[in-house]
């Protein structure tokens, strides 16, 4: 598929190289409707399946009822847990595989509302939705754990892994002049993609084709194939364009074995949508948190303790931990800290990674109490930052890669007008709007994974980049343009990229902001040896134009390959590929260390998570960083509160386009605005359903929600993080966001609200 087509308006040469500021190649076609998501693809004989979901909480399923569903007009098939569907247990994430266990999609074990317990597959979607409200169930209902804070919950579990210790914190927290001791809670929240989920299958023989928004094709492969039983190679998952993940769509889940088991029993392709209640049962959002933080500090604001005990709610089959301590060994130097965090099973569908899982909360917990550190000590919080700088990593003892949060919290301060403040709770106002201005910082890990990528030289000159990764709306294609543009010396409009499909060359998940570093190295690295390849031939080849010259080197420029010299042969790469008789040049490289260079090194580095290389395993501890700084009115009388201005600053590395990085941290903040004014799961008590459970209840930020947001890049290249100096972008905007508001909101009332969403009641 060709992205390029149209063709947006070409820039500036430099705007088409890395750090230009090009907009995105598939913008244009996804706001005029010429993108086609997974579900709009054209596939003939298209059966639909609509799923059937528990209605309690926890217990079994004792009978399935389908008469009358299978009596209903159009119905093809009912599936229930009665059916073996024939599945294994997949993979996890980072390529573990439990032996030759079952997988039941439908399984007449129930642990959380909203569970998939049946589906119905009819000729079309209209008569699948009546044919599944006919599906009777029988359940046999067992007590359930729906509230985290409920007291049978208990403590739940430590997860020594996640434990940090170092110095001895409770002894420096009870010798400290100043303690501050605090819980901090997030709700359990949503990804609310506008893409909702789902796919459509299709079996050929053995071979099944999926088209299925994806953040990782090969990794979500890799799981279809293993329940099936399949060689990888057999499953495709197509996926060019896809409407927001922010971590939703890196799996394969239930409703995916269903409709493809579906498939392969009917002998049809099936379409499978998830209806946006679904949605929110479905797969598991961010899990609900409480955290306690205590502060030891010295009268002069200098840190001597911090202890830290979280919690994150997760499923009773399987652990996901929403880990409240990832941001707090890092953030600041400290010579006694203890953080531990603990997982409580409650009857939910597992939590899942929701833009920034761990730092997100932490950071809320964290930045929430150096603020009310710095009222306890008066100090201004900008200043309590920097008091306690971390000039090195405080828990690996490593040296950062890069960390410009002093220029972060310097040069956002500056463009903020933070000297203008002053330190007294209510002390500023308009009218009967108080106004408070508040600041937090916020990090995210530098991940390393490894990719690979083709490109091709064409026969009219043009070159193709072509990879299995993906573009969620965080400009993949147009990163990987402007890479391939800056190696030729060409325009990255006369770039094709070609992404989002399981059968081309291994990429690793759009996940971790890692995509971006990883797969700009690989196309960085490809495109080098396509050009050489290209001056190899030129030079050497029979029928080239150069043999003549007695050239030994040549160059690459404006789609011309050239002698270097003035009135030197100058040909362009079109003319070239004519004379040489050539179609296509076609190179393929990745960046797998030599030794994982075999079938098995690529099948772990493409499908797993488990050659990914965290923060500190070199010798520097890298990370990207950021500060954010709003203003918040709050109506005296009502107690409605509006970011009304915000500047952020951020360290991410070199950037490889500015305007799209610059829209990321937007996107991020967006989020974190509506995370610590408006986002709540709510769940109904007595059964364990999600009450809010579509766009209208479920609040999101929206357009009159949010303020002119400013944001700063303060990086520097990291060629440490990755090979062309770019650390994360996609995810350290929301990290810090809220502790932020939550700071503003303090200053602007001198009430601190500890548990998000900030809502007008906890404000009276
Ligand atoms: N970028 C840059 N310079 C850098 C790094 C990145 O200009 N040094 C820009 C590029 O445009 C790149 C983008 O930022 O395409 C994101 O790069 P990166 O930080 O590597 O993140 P990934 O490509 O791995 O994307 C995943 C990340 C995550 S984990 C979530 S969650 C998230 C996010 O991206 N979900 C998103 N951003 C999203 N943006 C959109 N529109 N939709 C989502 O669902
Ligand atoms: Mo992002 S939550 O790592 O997809």
């Amino acid at each position: 598929m060709n992205v390029m087509e149209p063709r947006g308006k070409r820039g500036d040469a430099s705007d088409g190289t890395i750090g230009g500021r090009l907009s995105r190649f598939d913008g244009r076609l996804k706001i005029t409707g010429g993108a086609t998501y997974a579900l709009e693809q054209p596939v003939a004989g298209l059966a639909y399946a609509v799923l059937v979901q528990s209605r309690i909480a926890a217990g079994r399923v004792i009978k399935v009822d389908a008469t009358r569903a299978q009596a209903a007009p159009g119905t093809l098939l009912v599936l229930t847990p009665d059916d073996d569907l024939g599945l294994k247990m997949a993979s996890d994430w980072y390529g573990n595989r439990p032996d030759n266990q079952p997988y039941y999609p439908l399984s007449s074990t129930v642990s959380f509302n909203g569970q998939a317990v049946a589906a119905v597959i009819g000729e079309t979607l209209e008569q699948a939705t009546e044919a599944a409200r006919l599906v009777d169930i029988v359940y046999e209902e067992a007590s359930a754990l729906i509230d985290f804070d409920d007291p049978k919950a208990g403590d739940g579990k430590t997860l020594d892994a996640l434990a940090v210790t170092w110095g001895d914190a409770q002894a420096a927290l009870a010798a400290s002049p100043v303690r501050i001791e605090a819980e901090y809670r997030t709700p359990r929240e949503y990804h609310v993609t506008i893409e909702p989920h789902g796919l459509i299958a299709q079996w050929h023989g053995d071979k099944l084709t999926i088209w299925e928004p994806s953040q990782w094709t090969h990794g979500m492969a890799r799981t279809y194939a293993e329940w099936y039983g399949l060689p990888y190679d057999d499953v495709r998952i197509i996926s060019p364009f896809i409407g927001g993940g922010f971590g939703s769509k890196a799996t394969a889940y239930a409703y995916g074995a269903i409709a493809t088991a579906a498939a392969r029993k009917l002998g049809r392709p099936v379409k499978l949508a998830v209806t946006r209640p679904q949605t929110f049962t479905a797969y598991g959002g961010r899990a609900e948190t409480r955290q306690t933080i205590a502060l030891g500090a010295n009268a002069d604001g200098v840190l001597q303790s911090i202890v830290h005990l979280g919690a994150s709610e997760t499923a009773t089959y399987a652990d996901f931990p929403e880990q409240t301590n990832a941001a707090t060994p890092l953030m600041y130097a400290v010579e006694n800290f203890s953080a531990k965090h603990r997982l409580v099973p409650v009857n939910t569908v597992m939590p899942g990674a929701l833009r920034a899982p761990g730092k997100n909360p932490s950071a809320f917990g964290l930045e929430s109490a150096m603020d009310e550190l710095a009222y306890a000590v008066s100090i201004d919080p900008v200043e309590l930052r920097l008091r306690n700088y971390a000039e090195r990593d405080p828990q690996s003892g490593k040296p950062w890669s890069t960390r410009r949060l002093r220029e972060a919290l310097s040069e956002g301060g500056e463009a903020f007008g933070w000297s203008r403040r002053s330190l007294a709770p209510r002390s500023m106002r308009d009218g009967r709007q108080l106004i408070g201005w508040g600041v937090a910082c916020g990090t995210f890990p530098v991940l390393r994974a490894s990719s690979e990528a083709l490109i091709r030289i064409l026969a009219d000159g043009l070159v193709e980049v072509v990879s299995g990764a993906i573009d969620m709306g965080q400009g993949t294609y147009t990163i990987l343009a402007q890479t391939a543009a800056d190696v030729f010396g060409v325009p990255a409009e006369s770039i094709n990229v070609r992404l989002g499909d399981s059968s081309l060359p291994g990429a690793t998940v759009a996940g971790g902001s890692m995509l971006a570093g990883a797969i700009t190295g690989a196309v960085h690295k490809t495109a080098l040896a396509a050009r050489d390849e290209l001056i190899e031939l030129a030079l050497n080849d029979g029928a080239s134009p150069f043999r003549d010259t007695g050239a030994n080197t040549l160059t690459v420029a404006d789609g011309r390959i050239s002698v270097p010299r003035d009135g030197g042969l100058s040909v362009s790469i079109a003319d070239l590929m004519t004379a040489l008789g050539r179609d296509v040049i076609e190179t393929r490289r990745n960046t797998l260390p030599e030794g994982d260079q075999g079938p098995e090194g690529h099948r772990k580095a493409w499908t797993t998570m488990g050659s990914i290389q965290g923060p500190t395993a070199g010798e520097f501890s890298m990370h990207s960083w950021c500060a954010h700084f709003v203003e918040v009115k709050v109506d005296e009388d009502f107690g409605t509160i509006r970011v009304s201005r915000m500047v952020s600053a951020f360290d991410c590395g070199r950037i490889y386009n500015p305007k799209l990085a610059e829209s990321q941290w937007r996107g991020g903040i967006i989020m974190g605005i509506g995370q610590a004014l408006l986002e709540e799961g709510l769940v109904d008590q007595r059964n364990g359903r999600v009450i809010n459970n579509n766009l209208g209840d479920y609040l999101v930020g929206t357009n009159a929600d949010i303020p002119p947001i400013q944001v700063i890049s303060v990086g520097i290249p990291d060629l440490n993080a990755s090979v062309l100096g770019g650390k994360g972008v996609g995810e350290v905007g929301i990290v810090g966001v809220a502790p932020a508001i939550a700071n503003a909101v303090f200053h602007a009332t001198g009430k601190r609200v500890r548990d998000l969403p900030i809502t007008l009641d906890k404000l009276l």
